[in-house]
């Protein structure tokens, strides 16, 4: 199916890349933010030059099969870029995220008794695709609520630094996205998993996407494998994704396309279809 193209670059995502260019000279590590249900397309050039030499957390661990999640680890991990798979709203992973940090907070601080300088905070700035979990995961570290974090794209629109104890300062900021999204694959499992703003795309050609890529899944990537028979009660093998659209439509919202494709969207990103891995690893 051929969809209408789909850019987001709105403005405060501008502002946010020159700011960030700003604050990367006092950084000491950079964590790149991705959604582990889509690692592929929650990232960009950009991100992954700056992440080059820092930490790649794979977030959302709990809306992926545990499996998929560790080959998408073995993956991603790189001797100069190691990843970690987290789960930022129940705090999975965050101890070996924190091991981590200390160990770079260790080494800089280690350079700078060298040159006779005292200690201080290591720096870490948390970048990524919007609605990926990168303040969700401050706020976990921190262990209380400090930065907004919300449920829809774009919703930090500003650089913010935050201290955790003595140890560690950490910069939440902005979801950015390339200025044009060349990959159009890649921004459609964007907005299914809600990480671009809904304003840009219609719900129902990309609850029409999804079902499309969970026609193609093999069973592995799904846990458990028939959780639309078992939320709609309605059969897939009998259906087409368009048909399946259209019977759940008459059967749950009288007739209305647009609200069954919405409560797709919604029940998919909730985990309300059970764990879903969209993108494999190769
Ligand atoms: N299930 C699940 N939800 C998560 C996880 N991490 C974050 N969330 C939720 O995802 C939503 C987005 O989280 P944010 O922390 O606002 O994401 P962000 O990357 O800061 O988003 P922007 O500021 O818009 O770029 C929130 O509703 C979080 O509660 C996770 O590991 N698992
Ligand atoms: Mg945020």
């Amino acid at each position: 199916m051929q969809l209408p193209p789909l850019q987001w670059y709105p403005g405060h995502m501008a502002r946010a890349v020159k700011a960030l260019n700003e604050h990367l000279q006092r950084v000491d590590v950079v964590i790149e933010v991705r959604d582990a249900r889509i690692p592929a397309s929650s990232t960009h050039p950009l991100l992954q030059q700056l992440a080059a030499n820092g930490l790649v957390v794979l977030n959302r661990r709990d809306q992926i099969p545990a499996l998929i999640g560790k080959q998408w680890l073995q993956v991603l991990s790189t001797p100069e870029r190691p990843a970690i798979l987290t789960d930022a709203r129940c705090g999975q992973g965050l101890g070996q995220l924190r091991r981590a940090l200390a160990q770079v907070g260790e080494q800089v601080n280690q350079r700078r008794q060298r040159r006779g300088m005292l200690p201080r905070a290591v720096r870490v700035a948390v970048v990524g695709c919007p609605n990926v979990g990168k303040s969700a995961l401050i706020n976990r570290l921190l262990g209380r609520r400090v930065t907004p974090s919300a449920a829809k794209a774009g919703v930090t629109r500003q650089c913010q630094w935050v201290r955790i104890g003595s140890d560690l300062e950490l910069l939440d900021t902005p979801g950015i996205l390339p200025p044009r999204l060349d990959d159009q694959q890649a921004a459609v499992h964007l907005a299914i998993c809600d990480d671009i703003s809904e304003a840009v795309y219609d719900p129902y050609l990309i609850a029409l996407a999804l079902l499309e890529r969970l026609w193609q899944l093999p069973p592995s990537a799904r846990t458990p494998p028939d959780s639309l028979q078992q939320r709609y009660h309605l059969d897939p093998q009998a259906h087409t994704p368009a048909s399946y659209l259209a019977a759940l439509a008459e059967q749950k919202c009288r007739g209305d396309l647009h609200r069954s494709a919405q409560m797709v969207l919604q029940d998919f990103r909730h985990g309300v279809l059970g764990q879903i891995a969209l993108e494999l690893p190769p």
